[in-house]
């Protein structure tokens, strides 16, 4: 399953983010190292489910679909706080870039409203300017990556002077553990040379984009820091994980009802208290001016545009759209944009890849072409020499 990496110095709202998209409980404080081990969980990418268009009731077995919205799942990791020097090993940070090493995609939390310092104690709200955070993580990551592939990289110069060397094939084994390769490897060489730092660079760009979450877009101030973020040309979604947390806490116990990524919510319970009546009184106000918390969105955005990740459904029988047992659009895999109908046979299983014969679609229920690359949305049968499918 795929993993995003919840990253950025402490004190920015990491945590809470975690929380809110997993909706389960870690330690929250404000201030800094309160996070040890990373905490892993699930979170859910919303994708439109094709139920709604096709009139039929979908019986979801590895996601969730709520009113026409599917909801796949993807695991999410909260990595400590990470500050300048990590890579050397201050603050555990060394510890806890390692646990990035399964990650695909990167969230890197800023607190937009420049209210935590360079070190994450908190400050003056505004007093920190939250465009330096961004270049230091790069950083990091980048010196890392140095750390980790230094020694073999210098073993391979000195074999250069006097034998042909494949670079690609000895950095990739050093790399294979950190769910990179060998094509990353080859286009980061293509682009940096045989410069080290560089190298490292392009790889961290390649194998772990990054988007930014301008977090604490609740506090005065935010908005300014967000449009100065968004200038630096970066992915950045303006998030307030707090109002989010307050969302899902109150849905979980039945005191509103809220579709995560919604821009509104419905109080369904009669005893709430007059501060907690005023607490969702204020996310409503929030969710009115920004549209929406801006977490789901955040998610949405690191798996589909900055992964390139589309979702496709895989069907046993293609007219009526369900697997074996019978269940309607059982399955929503997250898969490559550019992925072919045989290519997905591999991911869904390896049997299944290697008897592949062909691929129908199930809304046109034509064969597809050997070439064809999958679609967003699309729902798909496979036809293998053995056994029957999906
Ligand atoms: N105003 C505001 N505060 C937030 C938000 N998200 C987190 N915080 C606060 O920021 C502090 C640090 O949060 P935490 O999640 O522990 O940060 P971490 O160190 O990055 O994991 C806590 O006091 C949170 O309540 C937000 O969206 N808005
Ligand atoms: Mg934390």
């Amino acid at each position: 399953m795929l993993e995003l990496g919840i990253v950025g110095k402490p004190n920015t709202g990491k945590t809470t983010l975690f929380n809110a998209l997993t909706a389960c409980n870690a330690p929250v404080a404000p201030y800094p190292f309160t996070t040890i081990e990373p905490n892993v969980g699930i979170t859910y990418i919303r994708s439109r489910c094709p139920c709604s268009e096709l009139g039929v009731k979908c019986n979801p077995q590895n996601s969730r679909c709520v009113e026409g919205t599917r909801f796949v799942p993807t695991r999410v990791i909260d990595v400590a706080g990470l500050i300048e020097g990590a890579h050397r090993g201050r603050g555990l940070g060394n510890r806890f870039l390692d646990s990035l090493r399964m990650a695909a995609v990167l969230i890197h939390v800023v607190d937009a409203s420049g209210s935590t310092d360079s070190e994450g104690r908190p400050c003056e709200p505004g007093s920190h300017d939250p465009l330096q955070d961004l270049e230091f993580l790069e950083r990091e990551i980048d010196l890392w990556l140095k750390g980790i592939l230094s020694a073999e990289w210098e073993r391979l110069e000195r074999r250069a002077k006097t034998e042909r060397v494949d670079f690609v094939e000895g950095l990739a084994s050093r790399l294979s553990g950190l769910g990179i390769t060998k094509t990353q490897i080859a286009t980061a060489l293509k682009e940096a040379g045989f410069d080290l730092e560089k190298f490292c660079s392009e790889l961290r760009r390649i194998s772990k984009p990054m988007l930014i979450a301008a977090n604490k877009m609740d506090v005065q101030g935010a908005e300014k820091n967000i449009e100065r973020l968004k200038a630096t040309g970066r992915v950045v979604v303006p998030v307030s994980a707090e109002a989010e947390l307050i969302l899902r806490r109150a849905e979980e116990r039945g005191m509103i009802s809220y579709v995560p990524g919604a821009s509104d919510f419905q109080i369904t319970s009669k005893s709430l208290s007059p501060q907690q009546l005023s607490a969702l009184e204020k996310v409503r106000e929030l969710l009115k001016k920004w549209g929406s918390t801006g977490v789901q969105e955040l998610v949405d955005k690191a798996i589909k545009e900055v992964l390139g990740m589309i979702v496709v459904y895989p069907v046993d029988d293609e007219t009526k759209l369900t697997d074996k047992k019978g269940n309607v659009l059982p399955d929503a895999f997250l898969v490559p944009r550019g992925i072919t109908a045989r290519e997905f046979a591999y991911k869904i299983h390896t049997e299944l890849g290697e008897t592949f014969l062909y691929a129908i679609n199930a809304r046109t229920k034509m064969r597809l072409a050997d070439d064809y690359q999958l679609r967003d949305g699309d729902i798909i049968r496979i036809v293998a020499a053995k056994g029957r499918a999906a």
